[in-house]
């Protein structure tokens, strides 16, 4: 899907970082997103605190969700993204390791698409309590076009599977 929607799309985006000044770069971030050509940001969560996910040995993230209505292509918005991320200091080293920000593209309204560099939704954000606590106090009725469930349901189950994955 390269062509540009002929109506804004509702997208999800997931922030994260534990490095630096998580706040004023999660702050940043979405200032960043604001200003992204044929991009409104309709809403944004608060900042949670959680443990890391993946190697031992990193802080603790901040992580939090926004809503964007876009009529940026998927492709384009995700480069936009990494380009937001480059200019906030990430620098890509180990999977899943330490980083300053990461943007992640949760949901395109309801797109499927697995290419090379973009898998949407995103493929492991179902079991992912950082991105789904979040989203769930600003789109709890936003549906996962996969399995057809709202991010309500899909942050209760992996809630009460006490998910720490
Ligand atoms: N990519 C494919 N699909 C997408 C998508 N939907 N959104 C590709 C964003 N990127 C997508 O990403 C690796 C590649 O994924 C990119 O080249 C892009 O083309 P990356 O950001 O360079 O690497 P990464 O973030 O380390 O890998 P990944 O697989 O995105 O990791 P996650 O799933 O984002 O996990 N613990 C806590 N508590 N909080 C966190 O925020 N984040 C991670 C990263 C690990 N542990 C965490 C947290
Ligand atoms: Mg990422």
């Amino acid at each position: 899907m390269d062509d540009r929607p002929a109506t804004p799309v509702t997208v999800c985006i997931a922030l994260g970082s534990n490095l630096g000044r998580r706040a004023e770069t999660l702050r940043n971030a979405i200032r960043s997103l604001e200003q992204l050509s044929a991009t409104r940001v309709v809403r944004v969560s608060a900042m949670i605190e959680t443990s890391p996910v993946g190697p031992a040995g990193q802080g603790d993230y901040l992580n939090a969700a926004a809503v964007l209505e876009t009529t940026l292509p998927p492709k384009d918005l995700l480069t936009h993204l990494q380009r937001i991320e480059t200019e906030h200091g990430r620098v890509r080293r180990e999977r899943w390791g330490p980083r300053t920000l990461d943007l992640d593209l949760i949901l395109y309204g309801d797109v499927c698409m697995d290419e090379p560099g973009l898998t949407v939704p995103h493929p492991r954000f179902r079991e992912r309590l950082f991105v789904l606590e979040p989203m769930a106090r600003i789109a709890p009725d936003a549906v996962d076009p996969t399995t057809g469930r709202t991010i309500s349901e899909l942050h209760h189950a992996a809630s009460s599977c006490d998910a720490a994955i």
